[in-house]
């Protein structure tokens, strides 16, 4: 699941940890002072050979411009490894041991560039991708950086938070919600054909028997022949009870017959399927709207398939302005190695993904962790 993503995420750390190296506080105080004596060397122009110092100056000068030559330079040259490694590797040390690691601009720019290029080529949506480089920016470069050892661990840290921030968007708990709410519990799913709207339904109706509630199927899918077929099979399967009305039907009455169904029986929740049409149709935007209104239901999800990419990604955003939505199912995620939809959903719709589908059995439904997608994300294995 989302190795592809995984893959692009190390290759920044990578980037940015050879990057970095150069810039590291050690070298740059080594220049300073090869500088500052150079400066004191030039000015007594004559240089004495006894002071390590000097040696030092004179190596600095002949690399720069020769002009030190002559004997001095000879005399340098001989003392040349010792003294010019012991300082560097000292103070490489001390920056190590306070933990600074110093990061320009100019040493991201590339890195961060490969980056974005690669969380698009991931079909991250581009308002995503630009707001997760301007977290890894900020915190990377930021006064607020956190004391670390290593580079790598900086660039995680960046990403971590990064990655969080537009993952975990509006995120709930939706069994605290399904236990909180008054039943029956109404969730309707809506989204486009052949997503895994109407397996994902008789996932969650197992999804939520495991945690004691129970569920009745309504098939507001009217339009599609052989949809009250497909769902009873899953019913009897599951041995739910499933509401349904002949082809042609109207949605909005099947599902409040699921309600009334719930109310007398006493059952938790109600989860209405509908049909899956394109989500331009005004047809099916107005039964979703007549569902709003006869129903009313509790939650809607949006239910598309995460392999979708970019186009489940436009797709919740659309539907989300048409219906309102609470939150997301992304399906087939077992097949999905981009993870563009899962980084991307929440932050273009302000809705957060609830679970993910991992395959074709009842039990292939996990419930969405932001942290631990995160964590898999930036994980070694
Ligand atoms: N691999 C995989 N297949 C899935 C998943 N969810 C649904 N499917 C398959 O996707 C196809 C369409 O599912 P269906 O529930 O009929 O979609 P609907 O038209 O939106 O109701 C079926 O063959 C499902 O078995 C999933 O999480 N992983
Ligand atoms: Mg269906």
């Amino acid at each position: 699941m989302f190795d592809g993503l995984k893959d692009k995420l190390s290759g920044f750390r990578k980037d940015v940890e050879e990057n970095a190296e150069v810039e590291e506080p050690a070298e740059q105080d080594e220049t300073e002072a090869a500088e500052s004596a150079a400066a004191e060397s030039a000015e007594a122009d004559q240089p004495t050979e006894s002071e390590a110092e000097t040696v030092e100056a004179s190596d600095a000068g002949g690399a720069s411009d020769g002009a030190a030559g002559g004997d001095a330079a000879d005399d340098a040259d001989g003392a040349d490894a010792a003294d010019d490694n012991e300082p560097s590797t000292f103070q490489r040390a001390k920056a190590f041991a306070t933990g600074r690691i110093i990061i320009e601009e100019e040493d991201l720019e590339q890195p961060l560039w490969d980056l974005e290029m690669a969380l698009l080529e991931s079909d991250v949506e581009m308002s995503v991708a630009e707001r997760i480089l301007d977290t890894v920016r900020e915190k990377m470069l930021g006064e607020s950086r956190k004391q670390v050892e290593t580079t790598g661990e900086l660039v995680e840290s960046a990403l971590h938070d990064a990655l969080l921030d537009v993952i975990a968007v509006g995120q709930f708990d939706f069994e605290e919600r399904i236990a909180a709410a008054d039943k029956p519990v109404t969730v309707v799913f809506t989204g486009v054909n052949g997503v895994g709207k109407t397996t994902s339904i008789a996932k969650l109706s197992e999804w939520l028997a495991d945690r004691g509630y129970s569920s009745v199927m309504a098939n507001g899918d009217t339009y599609r022949a052989g949809a009250n077929e497909q769902i009873q099979e899953h019913a009897d399967r599951l041995d739910r009870e499933l509401i349904s009305h002949d082809q042609g039907g109207d949605p909005a009455a099947v599902i409040y017959d699921g309600v009334e169904y719930a109310e007398a029986h006493d059952i938790d929740v109600v989860l209405g399927d509908t049909a899956g049409r394109l989500h331009t149709s005004d047809d099916l935007m107005a039964q979703l709207e007549k569902i709003d209104r006869v129903v009313d239901p509790d939650m809607t999800l949006f239910v598309d398939e995460a392999v979708a990419g970019q186009d489940a990604v436009n797709r919740a955003k659309e539907f989300n302005d048409a219906a309102e939505i609470d939150g997301a199912i992304l399906t087939k995620a077992d097949a999905d190695s981009s993870g563009g939809a899962a980084i991307s959903v929440a932050y273009v719709t302000g809705k957060p993904i609830l679970f993910l589908g991992t395959g074709q059995g009842y039990d292939d439904l996990t419930l969405f962790e932001p942290e631990e997608l995160v964590e898999s994300l930036l994980g070694e294995e």
